[in-house]
């Protein structure tokens, strides 16, 4: 393998040569870097930010927290030595310390040299002769490799709402997912949420509690649940850095890649009073043992599920002292079938004097006006509006790149009525193009960096098989691609989660085709790739190493 950068002429100017091109240098692409890089490949990574940390350096609104199941877990898992020498404070990290994080990686892995930032992908396509992509950056630099890998993000691609007379607000306006590097002041100001899944629920209790007055637009309510976030023990770093391998092997085979423990009991071997004891002690210990050390049944059976919802709207009639505030807050879906909020005082903030919730169900959005948002019944003037709305979550930023295959095929043609995949690692018609936490991977339900890593010794194992073979390109076949796609299917319809409408389905997005195309078997999702990987790759398609020297011709 060469570890070379080149550069050639070409008739359309210099184009420097990679064995791969990463796109993102986020939780993905670091990694990714790191380990193709050990394996000898020459590597470049471009990532549109001024800085490192992919999600972790965009979405820096207040209250910003890993939203899963927190430290010392969310972190790579291959070193000793990283896991030896960083210190998490808080069992709910904060964006500024998982940012810290990934920051002291790049550092400690001298990934910085291989990482071009401030640079936007615009295009890539294949060539089928050279069987090498070209892409093309922001400032019309090109560049060829052998293997583009797709580490672009699952929530990179900001969903901004189409409400009219949205750009004709006059004061601050922020997406959550676009916040600005400048510190943000609250004090004094009358400011606007809309939206409360994950990023409006952790921002909410932030922003009540500096501005003059906060108004909450809530579409749909949420199910959330108390974080506890709390100062990391110094015991639990010490155990878990004495205990790494054994820790480490245990996230392999956990279901989420966290070291939960999953309950196997079913909800109605239970008595309702048992029950709700079970509930309320893990309520109090706050974050997701609520959901997965309670019932092994709460995201497959309606019933079951049914009795944690109840005692979840019950907790917020508790909480929440206005009875029609909370009410409103009482959400109605089966809950776990959208991303879970954790909070740090999210419906406590609804007792306070300078917090007013508008149930836009009742009361629509009619339009946002240069001085505030007008609903169906009167005026809401602010200083500051914060759209809290997501994005065009796991396939959006892939689509946005846009890159086109075989014959010239864009993914938007590909993927205009299904996300088809296969392992959730390569498209048919995209020969040599990997993605890592792409749809048809366990991406945005399993732990994010762990995840990482094992696509990418995968994405490493296929390289090495590729050049110790003679071969040029791997490519999904159609046919492995149908058979993925009832996997995951399958998989999913065992759950409840392909009920809800979601961020997970694609329903946030107007127009975008419905698909639940998160894997969901966890550990099984690893051992089937690993399986193709064993049986020669089966359900791939690869053409030998043509080596035709085209570079000159591009
Ligand atoms: P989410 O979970 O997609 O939440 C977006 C919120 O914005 C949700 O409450 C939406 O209501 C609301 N929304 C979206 N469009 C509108 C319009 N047009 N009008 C009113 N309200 C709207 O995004 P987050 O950023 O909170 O979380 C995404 C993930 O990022 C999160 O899980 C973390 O992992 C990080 P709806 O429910 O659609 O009625």
């Amino acid at each position: 393998m060469t570890n070379m950068q080149q550069t050639t002429a070409t008739a359309r100017g210099p184009i420097k040569s990679y064995d791969a091109v990463v796109i993102g240098a986020g939780v993905g692409g670091l990694y990714a870097l790191h380990h193709l890089r050990e394996m000898g490949l020459s590597v470049r990574v471009y990532d549109g930010a001024t800085g490192v940390g992919g999600t972790w350096w965009w979405n820096r609104y207040p209250g910003a927290r890993v939203d899963g199941p927190g430290s010392p877990f969310y972190c790579y898992t291959f070193s000793e030595d990283l896991v030896k020498e960083w210190d998490w404070a808080e069992t709910q990290p904060s964006q500024e310390s998982v940012l810290e994080y990934l920051e002291y990686v790049a550092d400690r892995l001298d990934l910085r040299r291989d990482i071009q930032l401030e640079t936007w992908i615009r295009d890539a396509s294949y060539d089928e002769v050279a069987q090498r992509w070209t892409v093309e950056t922001n400032a019309g630099e090109r560049i060829s490799c052998q293997f583009l890998v797709c580490a672009v993000g699952t929530l990179s691609a900001p969903n901004t709402p189409d409400i009219p007379g949205i750009n004709t607000f006059a004061g601050e306006c922020y997406h959550t997912g676009r916040w600005p590097q400048t510190p943000v002041s609250f004090v004094g100001k009358r400011v606007g949420v809309i939206g409360t899944g994950s990023s409006g629920v952790q921002a909410v209790p932030e922003i009540a509690s500096e501005a003059a007055h906060l108004t909450v637009f809530q579409r749909t309510p949420q199910y959330s649940i108390p974080a506890r976030n709390r100062a990391l023990e110094p015991e639990l770093m010490q155990h878990a850095r004495e205990n790494w391998e054994a820790i480490r092997a245990q996230l392999n085979t956990n279901p989420v890649g966290m070291p939960f423990k999953f309950s196997e009991r079913l909800a109605r071997e239970d008595t309702p009073e048992r029950r709700q004891a079970l509930y309320e002690d893990l309520w109090q210990k706050g974050g997701f043992h609520l959901l997965f050390s309670s019932y092994a049944d709460l995201l497959t059976d309606k019933e079951a599920n049914r009795t944690l919802a109840d005692f979840v709207r019950g907790k917020i009639g508790e909480v929440v002292r206005d009875p029609k505030t909370a009410a409103k807050l009482m959400p109605e879906y089966y809950l776990g079938t959208k991303r879970q909020l954790l909070d740090n005082g999210y419906y406590e903030t609804f007792n306070r004097d300078n917090v007013t919730l508008v149930d836009l169900r009742e009361d629509p959005i009619q339009e946002i006006t240069p001085t505030g948002v007008r609903t169906a019944t009167g005026d809401h003037p602010l200083d500051m509006l914060v759209l809290a709305t997501g994005f065009d979550a796991i396939t959006g930023t892939l689509l946005r790149l846009n890159p086109k295959g075989r014959g010239g095929v864009s993914l938007k043609e590909k993927w205009s009525t299904r996300f088809d995949t296969y392992l959730g690692l390569m498209v048919a018609d995209f020969p040599n193009l990997f993605m890592i936490h792409g749809p048809g991977s366990p991406s945005v339900l399993y732990n994010m960096p762990l995840g990482a890593e094992r696509e990418s010794a995968w994405i490493g194992d296929c390289v090495r098989h590729l050049r110790e073979q003679g071969l040029g390109a791997i490519e999904a076949t159609v046919d492995a691609e149908k058979i993925w796609d009832r996997e995951i299917t399958d998989l999913a319809n065992t759950t409840l989660y392909p009920l809800t409408d979601s961020w997970y389905t694609g329903a946030n997005i107007p127009g975008k085709p419905r698909q639940f195309c998160v894997h969901l078997g966890g550990p099984l999702y690893f051992q089937r790739i690993n399986e193709v990987a064993a049986n020669g790759y089966e359900g791939f398609a690869f053409e030998e190493d043509r080596r035709v020297e085209t570079v000159a011709a591009l």
